[in-house]
């Protein structure tokens, strides 16, 4: 096999994977909550869709203390979610739909649930069951300060005192997340061989691959040294950099040790690391001994505008040709605020905890440049990441009452949390709870705004935002724009305010201003076909004219004259 064989073997290089979180996506058994006889029913969406793939938030027992990333037990199904049965049978399904299965594995932490924890509490200070988590005595007097200065990702302290099983105020364990998900122990041998287990455990059922959750935490600094504090006392991590319980050297003996696992078993099961780390970090995650693959943030979190957008495409390509793997994009996920609202805002661009009531995004604005960047993103070399909602173009919910708000955030500290972007998905216009549920009943309510961006009300009308994906996903593969044969370039003679981006026969344009340009008549697309763009019903980009305006906030694929 040649190298370039090889690469067209490897799936993943170029996937456009769909995310799918289950308690949100399709409820087949009425209780208002997504299962998974819902998403198998629901299928045939991904695959007329176009994606390759479909990744799975967690669906694994679980007291959904932090939306089932709190996994009691990593080897069964949650009953709010169905059966293994269940598991079996939609995995079976998407391959004879030609989809591959990621399933999504949480080894920071586990569930306070776990039957390890709950042994750990029970035997005690000094015993072998609590040496898999990380408990540690107090500081002060008695015990009674917690052992360092770290906080909780979730906001408040990262520590939390047990009562002993003799009933006294006893010994600390440590949480990155909230207090009901306490973090494993990775010195430990057996924490390894329970993980290298749950692997075995999905790849014998057929999974894909895995997205694993909070891939640059698990091993934690030697000592657990404080992390840095400023004059006043508060923890002070300088911009760019992490707190001391992330990114450290051991994490990548982790993957080491799982990649001969995957590369056991037939087919190319891969792994997607979810490492929320400064840019130049990611390369050495990623390799032929290590992770597959990682998600690039960096596009996600750029401000719109030609200078900001360029860099966030340069720079990971460039770090992911230095390891020789595709890079990949992401706009959405289930952690930051839609980007068809995310986009609403100027001045004040932000992406996580949600939207707070008095925040109100320019929705029009907003749905504009959303999807001219989700056109931009499927131009790109590499692997895309949609979440479930986003070909629909669906907003962020910002009506949300507190007393249904599930994020562990909003109970700690009050922030709004995520929970705006996980409200089920409307499937019919005219169906109860917008055909999510046939009960009507769902766990989040669903906006009425919601009704019209339905699939069924997108379903071949032209223009739609989900006929735009469609359409995109489909010239994505026609050109091969996932692979990286034809190299990025910039063209130095777009129009002011207008990002080009050329991919051999095929330019995007990204006009990124309020105002509509018209390309000057001798420019270098003049006689250039368009091929699809992000604004519909604009005379000058129906397919097959030649472009000369360029609606303001869209982006333009064209092919060269
Ligand atoms: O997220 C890890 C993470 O760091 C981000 O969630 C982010 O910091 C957070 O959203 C801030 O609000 C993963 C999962 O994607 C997330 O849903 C889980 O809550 C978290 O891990 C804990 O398992």
């Amino acid at each position: 096999m040649t190298p370039t064989d090889q690469q067209h073997e490897q799936w993943w290089r170029d996937a456009v994977v769909y995310q799918v979180y289950p308690r949100s996506f399709a409820d087949a058994d009425g209780d208002g909550m997504g299962d998974l006889p819902g998403i198998t029913r629901r299928l045939e969406h991904l695959r007329d869709l176009g994606v390759d793939a479909l990744w799975l938030s967690p669906f694994y027992t679980s007291p959904q203390k932090d939306a089932g990333y709190d996994v009691a037990d990593y080897t069964d199904v949650d009953p709010r979610f169905g059966s293994l049965a269940d598991a079996d049978a939609l995995i079976t399904r998407s391959h004879e739909l030609g989809l591959k299965v990621i399933v999504d594995i949480v080894p920071n932490h586990s569930s306070d649930q776990h039957v390890l924890f709950q042994r750990a509490l029970a035997a005690g200070p000094g015993s072998p069951e609590r040496e898999l988590y990380v408990f540690r005595d107090g500081r002060g007097e008695d015990g009674e300060l917690p052992p360092n200065n770290w906080t909780s990702i979730f906001h408040g302290p990262a520590w939390t005192r047990v009562t002993e099983p003799d009933g006294t105020p006893g010994q600390w364990y440590l949480h990155i997340f909230d207090t009901s998900q306490p973090d494993w122990n990775w010195d430990h041998e057996d924490v390894h061989a329970l993980f290298r287990d749950v692997l075995r455990f999905w790849l014998d059922r057929g999974a894909d691959g895995f997205r694993v959750d909070v891939a640059h935490g698990m091993v934690k600094p030697e000592g657990l040294p404080d992390a840095e504090t400023n004059a006043e006392g508060l923890i002070d991590i300088p911009e760019g950099e992490l707190p001391p319980y992330f990114d450290n050297d051991g994490v990548l003996e982790i993957y080491r040790e799982w990649r001969p696992i995957l590369d056991a078993y037939e087919g190319e099961r891969m792994m997607v690391l979810e490492a929320w780390i400064p840019e130049h970090r990611v390369p050495r995650y990623i390799g032929p001994a290590e992770a597959h693959q990682s998600f690039n943030f960096g596009f996600l979190q750029a401000r719109w505008g030609v200078e900001t957008l360029r860099k966030a495409i340069e720079e990971p390509l460039a770090l992911a040709d230095a390891v020789g793997a595709p890079t990949t994009w992401v706009l959405s996920n289930h952690d930051v605020i839609r980007h068809a609202s995310r986009y609403g805002f100027d001045a004040d661009y932000r992406f996580g905890e949600g939207l707070r009531r008095d925040e109100v995004p320019d929705a029009q604005q907003g749905l504009r440049r959303a999807r001219a960047a989700s056109l931009l993103m499927l131009a790109l070399p590499g692997s895309a990441y949609l979440y479930q909602g986003e070909e629909l173009g669906l907003p962020e919910v910002r009506e949300i009452p507190d007393a249904l708000r599930e994020d562990p955030s909003h109970h700690r500290a009050g922030v709004p949390g995520r929970d705006g972007c996980r409200v089920p998905i409307p499937w019919e216009q005219h169906a109860p709870a917008y055909g999510f549920s046939p009960s009507g009943a769902s766990w989040l309510p669903q906006p009425e705004e919601f009704g019209p961006l339905s699939v069924d009300a997108q379903d071949g009308v032209p223009g739609s935002t989900l006929e735009m994906y469609r359409a995109g996903l489909r010239l994505r593969r026609e050109f091969e724009l996932g692979r990286s044969a034809a190299p990025v370039e910039f063209p130095g003679d777009a129009p002011a305010g207008v990002l080009a981006v050329r991919r051999g026969e095929l330019t995007v344009l990204v006009t990124t201003g309020a105002e509509d340009v018209t390309l000057p008549a001798d420019s270098a697309y003049e006689g250039a076909e368009a091929l699809l763009s992000s604004v519909a019903g604009t005379a000058a980009v129906a397919p097959g004219a030649p472009a000369t305006v360029l609606p303001a906030q869209s982006t333009l694929w064209l092919r060269s004259a």
